[in-house]
């Protein structure tokens, strides 16, 4: 097993849309442990592959208390969703910076696991935000986005300054 650098705003590598992922390999899941024990390290509760720098469509989360439930979505797609809740988000990519966002309140959803095989998942609560918040990293997208682009700049601004002193 092996920790994975995550990569931090503005870093464009965040921007890159991720591909699906055809076959479910031992390189793969070797990926999706190496991404569980990095999102354990940094003590989040999801991680992308875009974080990793890796292009593909992966995610891990794990929102449980003892942290021994990790979860692995592969190739993630929203099959519905319904209603509209407001939480505050914050990602390992943004650090430190914490603010409320809109979401979907309930989601369903189609991945592969860990084995390749499908199964569909019904999510609210934290799980569906964090669900819906690591599937816009696979399309490039941050929490970062919908806010204000005042805020944006500010944190923007923030991340480079210490990105500079801690040389990055
Ligand atoms: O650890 C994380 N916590 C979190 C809190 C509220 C909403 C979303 C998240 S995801 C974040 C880890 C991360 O950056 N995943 O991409
Ligand atoms: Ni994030």
């Amino acid at each position: 097993m092996a920790l994975l650098p995550i990569l931090e705003f503005p870093d464009l590598r965040l921007r890159t849309q991720a591909s699906f992922i055809t076959t479910v390999d031992t390189k793969i899941k070797q990926l999706v442990d190496n991404m569980i024990e990095t999102m354990y390290s940094a003590d989040g509760i999801g991680l992308a592959a875009t974080q990793v720098n890796i292009h593909k469509r992966l995610i891990v989360i794990d929102t449980s208390k003892e942290k021994d439930t990790p979860l692995c979505l592969i190739n993630p797609e929203i099959i519905s969703i319904t209603g509209i809740e407001e939480s505050e988000e914050g990602c390992l990519s943004v650090p430190g910076f914490f603010e409320t966002v809109k979401r979907a309140e309930k989601i369903t959803i189609k991945a592969l696991n860990r084995e390749g095989e499908a199964f569909e998942l019904e999510a609210e609560g934290l799980l569906a935000v964090c669900i819906q918040h690591e599937m816009d990293h696979l399309d490039g997208k941050l929490f970062v986005d919908y806010l204000s682009a005042l805020k944006r700049q500010r944190i923007k601004a923030k991340l480079l300054k210490q990105q500079r002193q801690q040389r990055k």
